[in-house]
């Protein structure tokens, strides 16, 4: 061998043994980083399970999720319903554990060299956990800590006890000593007991895991039992049909009535509250309410029931945007129930002026009394579309009153109704930036043609929705680029509470236009072309919708 071949091989050894050496550092850190996200997987896995034995509401990622919700800036909160619809909740749920997923990567590291600050830090996120738990709105108690505090319990120890077995040969005394890990050639790690120990580590947390989800899978049973033996009674005062002309024949446009399916969901509810209708009770409670009462579900069908259409719509629906829907409720008349109650309204000497629906979920919602007293049709629903409430929608029920947004009026779960004043509290929403009363503004959209689309030059039909509730549409005009609004044809009105379809036939030409659309309701009252943020009380403007026609 030259002298010169010698150098290389010496050279190539070194490279060869720095680069073995840097190898076993990055494997140790990758077993550190598997045993972070193992100990991690173990305290959620074992949470779920203790959350079975308490409410699956407790459970962390809810409670935290939920604790975030609560804290999100108005602003924050209306860009993710903006982008992310209804998935919001997914997304954040989604984010959480990625975050999660993040810490437990570096805790992992960290119980290479420091095992008990390792371990600490699991418990450190259980007691974030078992804070949020037990400080959500709907808490029942301290038990709402457990699921959080065991769960990073199990997961302490699971990290505590891999950490070990990464050091050398497990026998490391704590506080472990600096060379046990940076030996390089280092006295070897327990490959046997580490592979033993997170073996049963990952079985164990798969079996609580999958055993806590499926008992909290069963909990909703009775719910589910209760109202899938449930019977709406006929409604004493059935809606009136459909005109026939409030339905047009246009592809593309907004059924009339939204089946429950499609119909938009907004709430702050990560799981959605599953109530048996057979133990639900309403309370009834409050300033001027001379009879308080407490109703069971049944107190409610044995009322008079009446059947309404009425369109929801949520403040924060952007100009053109998908949070408003319309379908046939059947509830029972709020007025005439809190009447027997004794409450009057702020017009006749009564001394509250606003109504606080509470919810099983500690949501509030506050209605101006005069408003729900006024005679419009605000209901205690229980039936919408023809079947009972779907869960997600409020079962076993809610409130709708026509005319005001759901942040101020529609309460879903509602279990208590408090008459107070203005003055005296702020419900939910109001805590965070938004109106204290906030009646529907009158709006309209083009759900046709969509917004790019490239019709063909001709004959183009433009339709959409309108609506004003509880003051009626009277008018829709179109506008196509600058031009002189045209009068749209207007789709029969069904009821002034709900949305009006309309059409404008359009002779499209070649080239690039906009078309923008304006409602007027039977105020006289036209919808403004300013554009406003949906906080705090709806989004105003107008709804323009550009295409290409070829
Ligand atoms: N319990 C509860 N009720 C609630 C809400 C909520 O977050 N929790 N959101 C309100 C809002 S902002 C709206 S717009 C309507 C939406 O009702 P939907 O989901 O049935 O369309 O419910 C209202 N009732
Ligand atoms: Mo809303």
């Amino acid at each position: 061998m030259t002298n010169e071949e010698n150098e290389k091989e010496a050279r190539n050894s070194l490279r060869w043994s720095s680069r073995h050496r840097l190898s076993r550092r990055w494997s140790r850190r990758a077993l550190g980083a598997f045993s972070g996200v193992l100990a991690g997987f173990a305290s959620l896995a074992v949470a779920e399970l203790v959350s079975a034995g308490v409410r699956p509401e407790a459970g962390p990622v809810v409670a935290v999720g939920g604790a975030a919700i609560d804290r999100t800036p108005a602003g924050v909160k209306d860009w993710a319903i903006r982008n992310f619809g209804t998935d919001d909740k997914l997304v954040l749920q989604l984010g959480i554990l990625a975050v999660l997923t993040l810490f437990a990567l570096a805790l992992g590291i960290t119980a290479l060299r420091y095992r008990r600050t390792g371990a600490a830090g699991v418990l450190l996120f259980g007691v974030v956990g078992a804070l949020a738990a037990t400080g959500r709105p709907d808490s029942t108690g301290p038990a709402d800590a457990l699921p959080s505090a065991v769960g990073a319990v199990a997961g302490a120890v699971v990290l505590f006890v891999l950490a070990g077995r990464l050091m050398a040969g497990g026998a490391v005394p704590d506080p472990p000593t600096r060379e046990s890990v940076e030996t390089p050639q280092g006295p070897g790690w327990d490959r046997r007991g580490f592979v033993l120990a997170a073996s049963a580590a990952a079985v164990a947390s798969a079996g609580a895991g999958v055993l806590g989800r499926a008992l909290n899978g069963t909990r909703g049973r009775d719910a589910v039992a209760s109202r899938a033996n449930l019977v709406l009674p006929a409604p004493a005062s059935p809606a009136p049909a459909v005109p026939r002309g409030a339905q047009l024949r246009i592809p593309g446009i907004s059924p009339f009535t939204t089946p429950n399916k499609d119909f938009y969901r907004v709430d702050t509810a990560l799981v959605v509250p599953k109530v048996d209708a057979t133990a639900w009770r309403l309370r009834i409670h409050g300033r001027g309410v001379t009879r308080p009462v407490t109703l069971s579900f049944d107190d409610l069908l044995r009322r008079e029931l009446i059947e309404r259409d009425i369109t929801l719509t949520c403040v924060s629906n952007e100009v053109g945007g998908p949070y408003v829907g319309n379908a046939r409720w059947i509830g029972v008349r709020l007025d005439e129930l809190l009447a027997e109650c004794g409450v009057r309204p702020p017009s006749r000497g009564g001394p509250a002026d606003q109504l606080v629906a509470r919810s099983v979920d500690g949501m509030t919602i506050g209605s101006p009394v005069e408003d729900v007293l006024d005679g419009r049709d605000a209901l205690l629903a229980v039936g919408m579309n023809g079947e009972p409430l779907p869960f997600a929608h409020g079962f076993p029920v809610r409130m709708v009153v026509p005319g005001l947004y759901g942040f101020v009026s529609a309460c879903k779960w509602i279990e208590d109704i408090e008459l107070t004043t203005f003055d005296a509290y702020d419900p939910y929403w109001v805590k965070r930036g938004w109106a204290r009363r906030a009646p529907v503004r009158t709006q309209s959209r083009i759900d046709t043609p969509k917004p790019f689309a490239r019709p063909e030059a001709g004959p183009v039909m433009v339709g959409g929705v309108a609506w004003a509730q509880h003051r009626g549409v009277d008018r829709v005009e179109v506008r196509v680029d600058d031009g002189p609004w045209q009068e749209a044809r207007l789709a029969a009105e069904d009821s002034r509470d709900t949305w009006r379809q309309w059409s404008f036939p359009w002779q499209a030409t070649r080239g690039g236009h906009t078309l923008t659309v304006r409602a007027t309701d039977r105020t006289g009252t036209v919808q403004p072309a300013k554009r406003t943020p949906t906080i705090p009380d709806g989004a105003a403007g107008h709804h323009s919708v550009v295409v290409t026609v070829d």
